[in-house]
């Protein structure tokens, strides 16, 4: 930490471009006084680098390559995209037999809703072949640095950058947690075990220079006197303090989970029917489903009209007759109109038995308008769920921005839940977001907004953004038993 300070960032930051080493990048340091990528890319293009020993046409123009890719790579990618390259490299590694072990540390672990870098941590006596291994699998697109214990590549997928690091059997448990994270949680964590007269980091737990546990996560938790810590919730948000007292919420676990509450039909823009869509959910062990498709308004996404709102509500009966063991619910993501008014009339919302709110349109509105339209809809005693809360859709358009005082307070009064879309690129309402509305009494409903039956499957990462939340059970209406549920419905 002490040399990090020591060191101007930018030299860092050069460190990441392929092909300049240390020894270069001191050298122009000293040579040309520049300490930034932007610096060093402008020296680049002037040809001013080539003054500098060793340095020639050809490495300037690498480079500026390499410049270039770190610009792509250092935006954040959704945790969905991530996991994909992640599963790539791990389903390709997992098959040398020199691997022991294999685990995804760092924000991926954390189930963070965006990820920089992809860390994955190995256990092999072999880390050589190991290494050889990740730098030429087909799907790299650059190495950036291959060394005995870490590795760093550009994935062809995302042009994300990941980061191999081989260890000791030993010490897996320590490395784990260490490049697990968050640096805010170590950093804490770490002041907590000097305080106890030990010494933390990536190889163990030291008292004098004895190791005293370094193997596995729960045994160093153990030491410091701390119950376990589960990845989503170490962002030094006092999760640690409570560890210390043995009062860590139980948060949500994904076999909590009852239902989906937003699936969408043929009768909509979705690909199955609703026979499709039940039986699947069946096999996710699920024990209701809710099939909410668009409002007529909606006419891009398919909106139904009165007519076949009522055609619907006639097939859902006959499926529930004809199937055991899941329970389909007739639902509507019904439009919050731009006046605030809702897309169907009370006479019609009453026949669903879920009705899901949602904005749509006009996302340009100010604050108040935007919020006023959310309670409006709160105050619906027809409505169970806000779809969406914030609207965003990650590298697309950011969230509108609502008074969330006045959402929270609406949701409750009315006993309304605001939906956690599981959708990869909305996650919305986000982790702080529900923590607040949690804290306020709010209730959180679950919805995948699956448009085809892979995509239920995106209740995990629902499920992540709860647990990122200390989201537990009760928070969650999806936990509920058809019973309950029902009563629920009801108002
Ligand atoms: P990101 O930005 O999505 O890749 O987030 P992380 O958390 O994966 O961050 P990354 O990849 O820079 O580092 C992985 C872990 O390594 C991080 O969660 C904690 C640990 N770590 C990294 N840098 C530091 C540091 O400067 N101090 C400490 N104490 N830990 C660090
Ligand atoms: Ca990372």
């Amino acid at each position: 930490e002490q040399l990090k300070k020591e060191t101007p960032p930018g030299l860092l930051a050069m460190l990441q471009i392929p092909g300049l080493g240390p020894k270069t990048i001191k050298l122009i340091y000293e040579r040309l006084k520049i300490d930034s990528l932007s610096e060093l890319e402008e020296a680049a293009h002037k040809g001013r680098l080539r003054s500098v020993e060793g340095i020639r046409e050809k490495t300037e123009q690498n480079i500026l390559k390499g410049i270039d890719l770190i610009k792509k790579g250092g935006e954040r990618t959704p945790i969905s995209l991530a996991q994909d390259v992640a599963n790539n490299f791990t389903r390709e590694l997992k098959r040398l037999r020199e691997v022991q072990k294999i685990e995804v540390a760092g924000s991926l672990r954390r189930r963070k809703e965006t990820v920089r870098d992809v860390d994955i941590l190995i256990v092999s006596a072999n880390a050589k072949k190991v290494m050889e291994r990740f730098t030429h699998l087909s799907f790299v697109k650059e190495v950036i640095a291959q060394g005995e214990t870490k590795s760093s590549v550009i994935s062809q997928a995302n042009n994300m950058q990941v980061d191999l690091r081989v260890v000791q059997k030993d010490s897996f448990g320590s490395a784990l947690l260490y490049f697990t994270g968050s640096k805010e949680f170590n950093i804490k964590l770490r002041q907590r075990a000097i305080s106890a007269g030990l010494k933390i980091n990536e190889y163990g737990v030291f008292r004098k220079d004895k190791n005293v546990a370094s193997k596995t996560e729960s045994e160093i938790f153990n030491l410091l006197g701390l119950q376990y810590i589960p990845p989503e919730l170490r962002e030094d948000r006092g999760e640690i303090e409570l560890a210390q007292k043995n009062q860590l919420p139980l948060i949500l676990e994904g076999g909590d989970i009852q239902g989906d509450f937003h699936v969408h039909s043929s009768y909509s823009d979705g690909k199955s029917s609703i026979e499709e869509v039940a039986l699947h959910a069946r096999t996710m062990g699920y024990s209701y489903i809710g099939i909410c498709d668009h409002s007529q308004g909606l006419k891009v996404a398919g909106g139904l009209s009165e007519r076949t709102v009522y055609k619907k509500l006639e097939e859902i009966k006959k499926v529930n007759k004809k199937l055991k063991g899941i329970k389909v619910l007739c639902g509507t993501e019904v439009d919050i109109l731009s006046n605030g008014t809702l897309d169907y009339k009370d006479r019609l919302l009453k026949e669903f038995d879920l009705v899901i709110a949602a904005i749509h349109v006009g996302f340009k509105q100010s604050v108040p308008q935007l919020t006023k339209r959310i309670v409006s809809a709160c105050k619906n005693k027809y409505v169970h769920i806000i779809a969406h809360p914030t609207g965003r859709l990650f590298g697309v358009r950011p969230p509108y921005e609502v008074n969330f005082e006045e959402v929270y307070e609406a949701a409750k009064d009315n006993n309304v839940a605001l939906e956690i879309n599981a959708f990869p690129q909305r996650l919305d309402l986000s982790d702080l977001h529900c923590m607040q509305a949690a804290s306020k009494g709010v209730r959180l409903a679950l919805g995948t907004d699956a448009h085809q039956l892979s995509q239920m499957g995106y209740m995990s990462l629902g499920v992540d953004v709860a647990r990122r939340g200390w989201l537990q059970k009760k928070d969650i209406v999806n936990t509920f038993s058809y019973e309950k549920l029902t009563r629920w419905l009801k108002k």
